[in-house]
C-alpha cells in the first residue's frame, strides 16, 4: 500500500454494483479500499478479487478465532486478492502470529485492532490497549488500528506499538476529524459513510484527500522550522 493520499475508503455497502461504482469513482483519491462483512456477506469473496484489480484491498474480517481457524480465514482472504487483513488482538499472541505467518507467505500485512472507536469500545479496551499494541509489534504485525474519535490515543498507541503504521477509523459519521487524526500520528485515516453516503462521493473523497494533504504539508513545514532552530 503506497502512502500517498493517506485515505482508506471503508466500503460497507451491501449493494454490489453501487459499491464497485463508488470504489471506481473515488479510487484516485484513496490508497486502499477496506472491505468487511457487509459487502462480502452480500456479494461473496469475489468482490475482493474484483476490487483488487484496481486498488489495494484490506480485508476487514476482524479475525478473532483460534490459530488454526485464523490461518484458514487469512489464507482465503489473501488468495482472493487482499493485501492486508484486520485482526483482533485480544485473542492473544498465538492467534495473531498465526495470521502474520500466513500473511508473510503471501507478502501481505496484518493490522491489529488496538482500541475501538465507538463509545462502547472504551470499556474493555482502555485498560489493555497498550498491551495489545505492544503485542502487535512483537507478533510481527505491520500496523495497528487506533481510534480517530480519541486522537490522543492514536499518539499513545503508536508509541506503545513501537511506531507501527496506524490506520485510524472514526472520522466524520463517528465524530472524528481528519486533521486531528493526522496530527496525532495516524498514517492513514479510514472513512466510510461520509464518503459513500454523500451525494457526491468523488468530491467528498477529494476534499478529504486535500485536507490530509494540507495537514501533512503544514506538519512537515513545522518540523522543518523546529529543526532549523
Ligand atoms: P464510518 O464510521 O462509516 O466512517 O466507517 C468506519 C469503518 O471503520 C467501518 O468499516 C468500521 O468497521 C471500521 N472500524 C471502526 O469504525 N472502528 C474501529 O474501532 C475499527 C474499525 C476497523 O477495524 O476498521
Amino acid at each position: 500500500m503506497k502512502k500517498d493520499t493517506r485515505l482508506i475508503l471503508a466500503l460497507d455497502l451491501t449493494e454490489h454494483d453501487r459499491a464497485v461504482e463508488i470504489a471506481k469513482d473515488v479510487v484516485e483519491f484513496v490508497d486502499a479500499i477496506k472491505v468487511g462483512y457487509p459487502l462480502v456477506l452480500a456479494s461473496g469473496l469475489r468482490v475482493v478479487s474484483e476490487l483488487s484489480r484496481f486498488s489495494p484491498v484490506i480485508a476487514d474480517f476482524k479475525v478473532a478465532d483460534i490459530p488454526s481457524v485464523n490461518e484458514v480465514i487469512c489464507e482465503e482472504a489473501f488468495k482472493a486478492g487482499a493485501e492486508a487483513i484486520i485482526v483482533h488482538g485480544f485473542t492473544g499472541e498465538d492467534s495473531i502470529t498465526a495470521c502474520v505467518r500466513v500473511a508473510k507467505t503471501h507478502g501481505c500485512g496484518v493490522f491489529v485492532v488496538a482500541e475501538m472507536s465507538h463509545p462502547g469500545g472504551f470499556r474493555f479496551y482502555r485498560s489493555r490497549a497498550e498491551e495489545i499494541a505492544r503485542l502487535a509489534r512483537e507478533s510481527g504485525a505491520c500496523g495497528i488500528v487506533a481510534p480517530a474519535t480519541h486522537p490522543k490515543r492514536i499518539q499513545e498507541l503508536k508509541a506503545s506499538s513501537g511506531g507501527l503504521t496506524v490506520i485510524s477509523p472514526g472520522i466524520g459519521a463517528q465524530g472524528g476529524n481528519p486533521s486531528q487524526a493526522i496530527h496525532a500520528g495516524a498514517d492513514y485515516i479510514i472513512v466510510g459513510r461520509s464518503i459513500y453516503e454523500s451525494k457526491t462521493p468523488r468530491t467528498t473523497a477529494m476534499n478529504i484527500r486535500d485536507e490530509i494533504k494540507y495537514c501533512s504539508a503544514s506538519m512537515m513545514k513545522k518540523d522543518h522550522l523546529n529543526h532549523q532552530r
